[in-house]
């Protein structure tokens, strides 16, 4: 099989880059290792940037979005001293939108449908060969048949598990790392929303994040210990812990019911650099991993796909130097996020080692949140998206 671009995973950032090249006239092939079912299936990211919005309203997924996102003008945060409200809008004018990741991908699926995409799943094996050469390819097996695919470029947005980065020599990249040591339990609930916007909470238990699906359907994350399992959490004991952690007039009329989800992820900020190897480019969460606390993941891919797309619909007109830049260009905006969501990380979660200091540094940073208009304006910059 020919293509000009092979991508490899169709999550997010798969499948908007192909939405997006195929919309120009350029042709993709997917590989994805799991099943439809199981990428539609995973519970992610709930908060969109509004050039993550414009983006997918460009690649022709906006229509389901523009009607059922709900646009948040602000975000509260809660401390010791009490609940404070950083107003995204009348600091900087800006808004984001609340709309699941799992949404955004099955409005890409639906796209790409009906676009006749060639999307492959239940691929294995794959593996990426002579990306230095005009000629690289891509091989893999489905159904139990060996396949290769030949194309112009490959594109790597197989996640941080992926095979793409390590296609990288090991002398050729630079990885950047810092984990966590703690994780997020997270729930979610056909409940009512706790609040009309999402609630941060900083508390000596530990970090707690009430936020949202749509008016029917909550989400929920708790700080645990890494030696937690998910399993050994009853519901009625992450309810009661969620309780302990967010204010108490808003713990009063928590509903609470049923988990649908229950789940732990680890936390850790992750960057490769270059995010590109000859012919191979890489995008999301392949090329870096920021902690969910900025809300950024999902996002960044976003802005990655916008980059790397506009490269190569401009390389296969004849002009290479915008995907020659592609590396150079989101890796200055990656690593502003990097540091939001580090810095949101840290001044909100309770850390094992946590001195008096340190604490005291920390109710110092929220203190200035909670009193500055110019740190709101800080943070309303960087949540609701540095721009493209
Ligand atoms: P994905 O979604 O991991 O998709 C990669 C795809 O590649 C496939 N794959 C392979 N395919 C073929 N061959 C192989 N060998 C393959 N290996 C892997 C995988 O099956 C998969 O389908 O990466 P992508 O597309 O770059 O998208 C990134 C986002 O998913 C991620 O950044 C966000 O979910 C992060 N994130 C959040 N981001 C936000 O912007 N806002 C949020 O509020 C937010 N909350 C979150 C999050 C991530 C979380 N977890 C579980 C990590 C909350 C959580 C709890
Ligand atoms: C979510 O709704 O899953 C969510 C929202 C905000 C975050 C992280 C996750 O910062």
């Amino acid at each position: 099989m020919r293509t000009q671009v092979a991508i490899i995973g169709g999550g997010p950032s798969g499948l908007l880059l192909s939405q997006l090249l195929m919309r120009a006239g350029i042709a993709t092939v997917v590989l994805e290792r799991q099943t439809r079912a199981h990428v539609l299936g995973r519970i992610r990211a709930g908060v969109l940037e509004q050039g993550t919005v414009e983006l997918l309203r460009r690649a022709g997924v906006g229509a389901r979005l523009d009607r059922e996102g709900i646009v948040h003008e602000g975000t509260m945060l809660s401390t010791a001293g009490g609940m404070f409200r950083v107003d995204f809008k009348a600091r900087i004018g800006e808004v984001v939108t609340v709309y699941g990741q799992t949404e955004v991908t099955r409005d890409l699926y639906a796209a790409q449908d009906a676009a006749s995409a060639t999307i492959l799943d239940e691929v294995s094996e794959v593996a990426l060969h002579d990306l230095t050469t005009e000629a690289p390819y891509v091989t893999f097996q489905r159904g139990g048949e060996a396949q290769r695919i030949d194309a112009d470029y490959i594109v790597g947005c197989d996640g941080f598990h992926g095979p793409s980065r390590q296609a990288i020599p090991r002398d050729k990249r630079t990885e950047y790392e810092r984990v966590y040591p703690f994780g997020w339990l997270g729930v979610l609930s056909r409940t009512r929303p706790a609040a009309e916007e999402l609630i941060y909470a900083n508390h000596p238990r530990g970090f707690a994040l009430a936020s949202m699906r749509n008016p029917t359907l909550s989400r929920y994350y708790i700080q645990v210990p890494l030696t937690d399992r998910a399993e050994d959490w009853s519901d009625a004991a992450f309810w009661d812990e969620l309780r302990r952690r967010l204010p108490a007039e808003v713990a009063e009329g928590l509903e609470t019911g049923p988990s649908i989800e229950k789940s732990i992820a680890p936390l850790r900020s992750f960057v490769t650099e270059p995010m590109r190897w000859g012919r191979l480019f890489l995008a999301g969460d392949a090329a870096h991993i920021v902690p969910p606390t900025g809300a950024k993941g999902l996002n960044l891919a976003a802005s990655d796909v916008h980059y790397l797309s506009e490269g190569l619909i401009a390389a296969f007109a004849g002009d290479g130097a915008a995907l020659e830049a592609y590396s150079d260009r989101a890796l200055t905006r990656i690593w502003a996020a990097m540091r939001f969501s580090w810095w949101m990380t840290s001044i909100l979660h309770r850390f094992p080692d946590q001195t008096d200091f340190d604490q005291k540094i920390q109710e110092a940073e929220l203190r200035q949140l909670e009193t500055l208009a110019s740190a709101q304006a800080a943070m309303a910059r960087n949540y609701t998206g540095l721009p493209y």
